[in-house]
């Protein structure tokens, strides 16, 4: 198994509890990213939203590059061989409840479990629980499916309200720390109900040698999977199965639910986190 940090302890920590939180961006940085977010006049559309789904495809492409140029040395400076790709601003409007971000996983980008995509979530404002910082179930990517396709059922979702009460973890941190999760993580955010925007700059890092995946229901209990060029998600539109890309594979997957008891054992990783967090 390679290291995917470049550190040994953050790399045991990650591994374990499937998230760890660094200093990513220098205050220049921050201050730097948040203008570009302003100058660029992103439409308050309301709620919760992020540039990715903006309706101009130059829009989307500019920031994200120069998003990634401010990732890129700082993802090189902590993490093994990776680079970050299809990089947003995630934005919760002030002062509604909308702008939640239910219990959730990400879309599975890469060939899990040999290979794990960390998530890049760093916010450009101090952020806490009033204003929408990230949640996580520590451990949940050890209990977690490797494919997880557009749209799919979450296995974890019988069990929300149990994760909810016991397992989430709140992360507030200060802007410029990030948290990066593995992507089978489950999270979510609560409401902005501050009177500022919260503004995020978000990522997904994979490993540099590693081709993207894009992984599509086309049965109740079948998964086609494509390999994707990074282009992709520029011209991607919601609910329509992938078009022009080589499919990769198609494999039998109905995702299954998981019960109260199975995901007790996450009580472990509550458990242990905290010490691995001071070593
Ligand atoms: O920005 C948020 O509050 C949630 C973002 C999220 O779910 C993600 O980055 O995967
Ligand atoms: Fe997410």
């Amino acid at each position: 198994m390679r290291q995917i940090f470049k550190d040994a302890a953050l790399d045991k920590q990650f591994r374990h509890q499937g998230y760890v939180v660094v200093p990513l961006l220098d205050d220049e940085t921050v201050a730097s990213l948040y203008k570009c977010f302003e100058d660029s006049q992103t439409p308050n559309i309301g709620g919760f939203h992020g540039t990715m789904y903006h309706a101009d495809r130059d829009y989307r492409i500019r920031l994200d590059g120069i998003i990634k140029e401010a990732l890129e040395p700082n993802v090189d400076r902590i993490l093994n061989n990776y680079r970050p790709f299809l990089c947003n601003f995630m934005i919760k409007e002030p002062g509604e409840a909308s702008s939640e971000m239910p219990l959730h996983q990400d879309w599975s980008f890469v060939q899990e479990p040999e290979e794990v995509s960390v998530h890049i979530w760093c916010p450009l404002v101090d952020v806490n629980h009033e204003n929408g910082n990230l949640a996580v179930v520590p451990g949940s990517h050890h209990l977690s499916d490797t494919v997880r396709a557009f749209a799919d059922d979450c296995p974890f979702r019988e069990q929300f309200p149990l994760l909810r009460e016991s397992y989430l973890r709140e992360l507030p941190m200060k802007a410029g720390e990030a948290v990066l999760f593995d992507g089978r993580l489950v999270h979510s955010s609560p409401p902005n109900v501050t009177n500022r925007r919260r503004v995020i700059a978000q990522s997904i890092g994979i490993p540099k040698d590693s081709p993207i995946y894009h992984s599509w229901r086309v049965s109740p209990t079948e998964v086609e999977i494509y390999e994707v060029p990074e282009v992709f998600f520029f011209d991607y539109i919601l609910h329509q199965a992938p078009q022009n890309v080589p499919l990769w594979s198609r494999i039998e997957y109905a995702p299954r639910q998981l019960t109260a008891d199975e995901v007790s054992k996450l009580s472990e990783y509550m458990e242990s986190s905290a010490t691995l967090a001071s070593a």
